[in-house]
């Protein structure tokens, strides 16, 4: 009984962004099978984020029999690869200034354990509706850097300061990232400024065949918004490889196509 409240729980947590992020969200999907192993798991576990398809991949090797414990195991040793390639591609730079948006479990810990080798400081973004770049704000400081946070719209006045982008991933594609909605203006206007802009991400998050792009309800954005207004919130959108530099994953940094060929394709 108590097994089927926590897996209600788990589901609504995920459903409602209390467990947010792609590698969070898979790691609760283990914790779920752990409760209950079987379809109605699977159904369900795939029905909450149909834009992460790091969740998919997760339930797939727990179906296919791989233990939970194997699977759990790798997102910790995927971190820290993506965490020595982070260092490896900053720590030359002098005066290191990191925009990021959103919240990204890969991007923050490779930022946090840079942290213990080198100075620098982060801007970012709130990442409305559901402010989830006040958590990366206090992720952050809680480690010691200092963080400078602008609204969406001061995206630009950000970008003047950095030296480098860092965007996390719901999923990687063979054309380029779905990551969380401001991510493509981000990646546009940086591209004029000739920022770099790196997306950290575990190659899991890899969907050949693409993904849906998830609209979230309306209330997120405006509960109650006058007749004949319709409240639009698609949480996600796809940035084209040409913004971006490549993708640090535990596979290494690579440039999109070379992360795309080193995948099974199918
Ligand atoms: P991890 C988030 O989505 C953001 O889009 C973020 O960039 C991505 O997940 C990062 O994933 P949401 O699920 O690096 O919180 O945390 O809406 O795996």
């Amino acid at each position: 009984m108590v097994g089927k409240k926590g897996l209600q729980q788990i589901y609504t947590d995920i459903k409602i962004v209390k467990i947010q992020g792609a590698t969070n969200i898979a790691k609760a999907a283990v914790r779920a099978w752990r409760l209950a192993p079987g379809a109605t798991t699977e159904k369900k576990l795939l029905s909450l984020r149909p834009t992460e398809p790091m969740l998919a991949h997760v339930v797939k090797l727990l179906e296919e029999g791989v233990p939970a414990s194997e699977v759990m195991g790798h997102f910790d040793s995927a971190q820290k690869k993506m965490n020595a390639e982070v260092e490896k591609l900053l720590r030359g730079k002098k005066k290191l200034v990191v925009m990021t948006h959103c919240h990204s479990t890969n991007v923050l810990k490779a930022l946090i354990a840079l942290r213990r080798k080198k100075k620098f400081s982060v801007v970012h973004t709130e990442a409305r509706p559901l402010y989830q770049g006040r958590k990366t704000a206090r992720d952050l400081s809680r480690a010691g850097v200092s963080v400078e946070t602008f609204v969406d719209s001061g995206m630009d006045e950000a970008l003047e300061k950095a030296d480098v982008v860092l965007l996390g991933a719901d999923a990687l594609l063979k054309k380029g990232v779905v990551n969380k909605v401001g991510s493509e203006a981000i990646a546009r206007l940086a591209s004029l400024r000739r920022v770099p802009v790196w997306v950290v991400a575990d190659s899991w998050k890899f969907a050949p065949k693409g993904v849906k792009i998830e609209e979230r309800d309306f209330d997120e954005v405006w509960a109650g918004a006058p007749r004949n207004v319709r409240v639009r919130n698609p949480a996600f959108e796809f940035v084209g490889k040409r913004f971006l530099k490549g993708v640090i994953s535990e596979l290494g940094r690579k440039s999109w196509d070379e992360f795309v060929k080193a995948q099974k394709n199918d």
